[in-house]
This record gives structure tokens, sequence and C-alpha cells, in this order.
């Protein structure tokens, strides 16, 4: 159970109608030696099979310790779901259904983001990568901005909150990553962030 809350007046207008969309996809991870092969990863993970004539899920890694945020995320009238799991990813649900039957198939169980990083010259790159709080993962959406795209707070077991900017658009959202420790804040330990619409928006952090 949650043991306390702290509320931050954000003082951002925040529109019900905003649009948002994800940048979903299987990273490549390659690490390369003078001595060594270039080893990539690519793995897609097939969620779904063939059971009895009929399509099911049949495989996830775990789910434990579930976060859920409904959001439509494709701005096609139904909502979508996020999932933030106990190993600090984030999964995500795409809803092929519709608002009266909703049918989630799951997506990705490791939603991909950008992070600033340097090369091996210490020019600043961007690097595509599974996003990753650590442990217990709990998502919210927020225009934070106010640009017209949701963006992304979550939640962590160590108590910060990680921002990431949308920078992308209604076709092709992309999630980067501002900051791991959102205001300087830390807690106690499992922070989970939610937004509400009062005079303003506000952060509600529990933990
Ligand atoms: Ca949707
Ligand atoms: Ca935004
Ligand atoms: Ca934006």
């Amino acid at each position: 159970m949650f043991k306390a809350k702290i509320i931050f007046n954000i003082q951002v207008a925040f529109s019900l109608f905003l649009i948002l969309g994800f940048s979903l996809g299987t990273p490549n991870y390659s690490t390369a030696g003078e001595e060594q092969p270039i080893l990539t990863y690519n793995w897609i993970p097939q969620f779904y099979g063939k059971m009895k004539g009929e399509t099911k899920l049949l495989y996830t890694r775990s789910f434990a310790r579930s976060i859920l945020r409904f959001v439509d995320i494709d701005d096609d009238g139904d909502d979508d779901l996020f999932v933030g799991k106990a190993d600090g990813r984030i999964a995500f649900f795409h809803n092929q259904g519709s608002t009266t039957t909703p049918i989630f198939k799951l997506i990705t169980e490791d939603l991909v983001v950008i992070h600033e990083g340097v090369d091996k010259q210490s020019n600043s790159i961007l690097i595509q990568t599974i996003l990753d709080v650590g442990n217990n993962a709990a998502p919210e959406f927020v225009d934070i901005d106010n640009d017209g795209d949701f963006d992304l707070f979550i939640g962590s077991k160590d108590g910060h909150i990680f921002h990431y900017e949308n920078r992308g658009n209604k076709l092709s959202p992309r999630f980067f990553r501002k900051t791991p420790i959102y205001m300087g804040l830390k807690f106690g330990g499992n922070s989970v962030p939610l937004l509400a619409i009062l005079t303003v928006t506000e952060l509600m952090i529990y933990w």
C-alpha cells in the first residue's frame, strides 16, 4: 500500500484531447572490437501462436508487479495499454478492438526510447535503447510541455521519477530521456507518479 503522497503544482494546462504515439521497435545492439566480430542482437519476440486453431498469447517473460496505464497512444479513439513491470521495463499492448470490445495485442515487452550519449571521439550521439528504470517501472503520460503530444514519466523502485520528452509527432512519436531524476526528486522507494487534472496539472507521487 502507498505510505504517503506529495503533490506538486506544475502550472501546465492539460487538454483531454492530446495526441500521442510511441517509438516502438526492436533495437539493434552491437559491440565492436578490433579483434572481435561484431555482435548484433536483433531479437523479435513472437508472442502469439495458434492453439487449437485459435490465435493465443503463448509467451511472455513476466508481468510481476504490473502498473497499468491506459492511454490512446495512436489517436484512434480507443485506449491502448502500457504495463510497467518489475524488471524496470514497460510493455505495450495495442488495442486492436474498439472502445466497446477492446482486444489488446502485445506489441513489445520492452518499450524502446532514445538516450543521449557520446561516441569514442566524445561526440554527442543519440542511442536507441530499451527503456529500463531498474526495477518496478510505473509509467504515467501527460503533455507536460503543452505542445500537443504526451510525454512520459516513470516511477521506479529506487524512488526516482524518470522523465522522457516526446520529440516526435502524431505519426512518429519518439521519447527522449530528459532526466532520470525529475525535479531532483527522490523518494524512499517504489515511486508511482500520477497526473491529475485540477485547475492545473498536478503531479502526485506515491511511494
Ligand atoms: Ca488507440
Ligand atoms: Ca508534450
Ligand atoms: Ca513534444
